[in-house]
């Protein structure tokens, strides 16, 4: 057994003996990037993919600063520091091989609750030319139901009352922006990571909205000094469990206390639009193209609908993992009827894109079992995902008079689901910012299903759908009287009929 070492900068050269490490200079790069929310999604994604970059040794500019923003981050934020910003990424291929390296891409780390000024110092700072985000879905601070920025958010007023000390995203940003305008800076970059629809669009009428009430007369700066390029982001990334940490100990001697599990599929897609210049992230396999909305749509109604389907399904059959849940023929079936007939319709045209090779590898991808992705990581924050993944299909879908059958019932299951226990007495475990609300409205539904509907932040006016909520209700009533594994089989039964 080889002598285990412990992750960090001082040790890299005896661990490259073992596993590749980033080859270049860490200490002469810059910080050109300002990434926030350091979790295993970013590490496996755009760090990846810059310290990919990076291996070209005349670039020194795109060093990445990683913020830990909230309170909830002070582990990954101990953990990377104590290893000088260094991580292994283990990538697990379809046969089961690991493909291990040493990513070194992130040369600083700063947490945010502990010096927030320190900071908003940093995403002013002059070399810093893009503020990356992956703050996560609910991260947005959008309102499904009123389709705007939600004030009534308690962190929100607490920034508009405490600018020099701020709590959001939306704070920091606000205060950097300020800086760099009142120093007569250039301005930068922000660029949304995260799975939502337009994220970058997104990320400019959400903090342009924080603005206007905060800082007004800094609008009009940001309107020509700030880009926010949309992208589409993709690599799935399970959360790190005790054994990938053991197995990276036993496989290769490494001592790292955190490193970050990946499929090996990636991909990236982003408007290039970069106010400051950015790093050649093409040259290292990112796609840069004029409008990137296609590409988000599919793969936001796809890939991670097909998740969510598979997480609230395979929770209810009692599953723990998406590779457990697909490999079961009816929910495969289930989820292949809802691709093809509920989302395709919707896409509209992808030019260049093979969307039935995309279908396929995409159950090949969930297929993996080696990534062992968890259903619990799949459901968590399902209230701030349905909307984006699953409800503009709904909607297009009843605009056009087009089947809802299949999207109709994931709901009703999601109904089922957020009672916190399956049919057959599992507890499961929900973590859901709005936990209180779906398990309230839950329990409601089961005197009457249509309760559930009435979460206007998730499902915004579906509730006035007739075509909707009798669906909902065939589908609701049809897994409470015959169990999820019979319900699933008379839904996908019905079309195989049909066609
Ligand atoms: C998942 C995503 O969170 C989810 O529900 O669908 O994290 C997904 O794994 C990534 O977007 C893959 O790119």
């Amino acid at each position: 057994m080889e002598q285990i070492i412990k992750l960090n900068q001082e040790n890299l050269a005896e661990i490259s003996k073992r596993i590749p490490c980033p080859t270049y200079d860490r200490s002469q790069l810059k910080t050109g990037i300002v990434h926030v929310g350091i979790g295993g999604f970013h590490r496996a994604h755009e760090a990846f993919y810059t310290d990919e970059l990076l291996h070209d040794e005349a670039i020194k500019d795109w060093g990445i600063c990683g913020i830990a923003l909230l309170d909830f981050d002070t582990k990954i934020y101990n953990t990377l520091k104590a290893q000088d910003g260094l991580y292994t990424l283990i990538i697990k291929e379809l046969d089961g091989t690991l493909t291990k390296r040493v990513i070194g891409s992130i040369t600083e780390c700063l947490f945010a609750p502990e010096n927030p000024i320190k900071v908003i110092e940093k995403m002013a700072s002059p070399d810093v030319k893009i503020i990356t985000l992956t703050i996560t879905e609910g991260g947005y601070n959008y309102n499904e139901a009123t389709k705007e920025f939600d004030f009534s958010n308690p962190l929100i007023q607490h920034d508009l009352d405490h600018p020099e000390a701020p709590k959001t995203i939306f704070g920091y940003l606000t205060q950097a922006l300020k800086l760099r305008k009142e120093r007569s800076l250039q301005g930068c970059t922000i660029q949304s990571c995260d799975n939502i629809q337009g994220n970058g669009h997104m990320t400019k009428r959400m903090l342009m909205s924080y603005v206007n009430t905060a800082e007004p007369e800094l609008s009009a700066w940001i309107e020509t000094n700030v880009s926010f390029p949309n992208a589409m982001v993709d690599r799935i990334t399970p959360a790190t469990s005790a054994l990938d940490i053991e197995l990276l100990k036993e496989t290769s001697g490494i001592d790292d206390a955190w490193p970050v599990v990946c499929e090996p599929f990636k991909q990236w897609v982003i408007e290039d639009d970069f106010i400051a210049g950015r790093p050649a992230w093409e040259t290292v396999g990112a796609q840069f193209v004029k409008d990137v909305v296609p590409y988000e749509k599919m793969k936001l109604s796809l890939l991670n609908a097909g998740h969510s389907v598979l997480g609230i399904l395979g929770a209810l059959y009692g599953y723990s993992t998406i590779d457990e849940a697909v490999g079961n023929a009816d929910i495969s079936s289930f989820l292949r009827i809802y691709m093809g007939n509920e989302v395709t319709p919707t896409l509209g045209d992808l030019e260049g894109v093979n969307l039935k090779n995309y279908k396929f590898s995409l159950i090949q991808r969930f297929g993996n079992t080696y990534i062992k992705d968890q259903i619990d990581r799949i459901c968590s924050q399902s209230s701030a995902k349905i909307p984006i993944f699953i409800l503009p299909t709904i909607n297009t879908q009843l605009e056009t008079k087009g089947s809802i059958d299949h999207a109709a019932f994931i709901i009703a299951a999601f109904a089922i689901y957020s009672v916190g226990v399956n049919e057959f007495g599992t507890q499961l475990i929900i973590k859901d910012a709005m936990e209180q609300v779906l398990n309230e409205k839950a329990i409601a539904s089961r005197t009457h299903p249509e309760s559930f509907l009435e979460i206007d932040a998730i499902f915004g006016s579906l509730k006035d759908n007739t075509t909707f909520v009798a669906a909902y209700t065939k589908a609701y009533q049809n897994i409470v009287q015959n169990g999820i594994e019979k319900a699933v089989k008379d839904i996908n039964s019905n079309i195989l009929n049909d066609i």
